[in-house]
């Protein structure tokens, strides 16, 4: 059995649902409400999962997995059909290099804890945190707008015309930068890229909004 402990909204979450559904892996989940009662995400209980106190969490049988691109390459290795990462050795690192650009770079400048710490510790008001957040997903999609744009390796998606980790990255966050408000305009390959994938089902079925503790609004 393949259990993901995970939130519905949480992008992180989203990534790796969208690698299980597009390898075809039946997986059970498990909701941790990221806002109960300050985070059920840091409670003792979750933390003897993932003491790190953050989402997703894959079990597999025995296996405990933790940091979503380390779980999506798990998957790749046990489940190696579709492929989610080109076959050359430069084509890999390119796929690489666009997930990490999303995953190490831009989503953990805007994470929950982040902005809490902002606000509640340091102080700072709602605008100014709407300001952090838009100046640093803003770096981060113009990034991998400039890396995409007129590529000769980008096709229908991210790299070539089936989706792979760099496409898995971007849609969750592309979700994430609507959530708050981010202007898109300036981003015409990532909103193309973006549509070729909501069209696939296994999109459809990882979308936050199809999530059984999805909260209306
Ligand atoms: N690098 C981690 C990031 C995990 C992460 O930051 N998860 C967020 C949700 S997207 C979380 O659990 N936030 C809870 C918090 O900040 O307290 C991964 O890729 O798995």
């Amino acid at each position: 059995v393949i259990r993901l402990y995970g939130y519905w909204r949480s992008s992180a979450s989203y990534r790796v649902r969208i690698g299980l559904e597009l390898k075809g892996l039946h997986y059970e989940s498990v909701p941790v409400n990221l806002l109960r009662d300050g985070g059920e995400q840091r409670a003792a209980r979750y933390r003897a999962i993932n003491p790190q106190g953050l989402v997703p969490t894959l079990e597999d049988g025995p296996q405990r997995i933790t940091q979503s691109l380390a779980i999506l390459e798990y998957l790749e290795e046990t489940a190696p059909e579709p492929p989610l990462l080109p076959r050359g050795a430069a084509e890999r690192a390119r796929v690489r290099s666009l997930a990490q650009v999303v995953a190490s770079d831009t989503h953990p400048l805007a994470n929950l804890r982040v902005l809490q710490y902002l606000t509640e510790v340091l102080g700072r008001s709602p605008e100014e945190r709407h300001a952090w957040i838009r100046h640093w997903l803003a770096q981060g999609l113009a990034a991998c707008e400039a890396l995409l744009a007129g590529h000769p390796a980008t096709g229908r998606h991210c790299h070539g015309d089936a989706p792979t980790l760099a496409d898995v990255c971007l849609v969750p966050q592309l979700y994430n930068a609507r959530r708050f408000d981010c202007d898109l305009s300036g981003y015409p390959t990532l909103l193309r890229i973006e549509g070729a994938c909501l069209a696939l089902p296994a999109f459809v079925a990882a979308h936050p909004s199809r999530q059984g503790d999805a909260v209306a609004g």
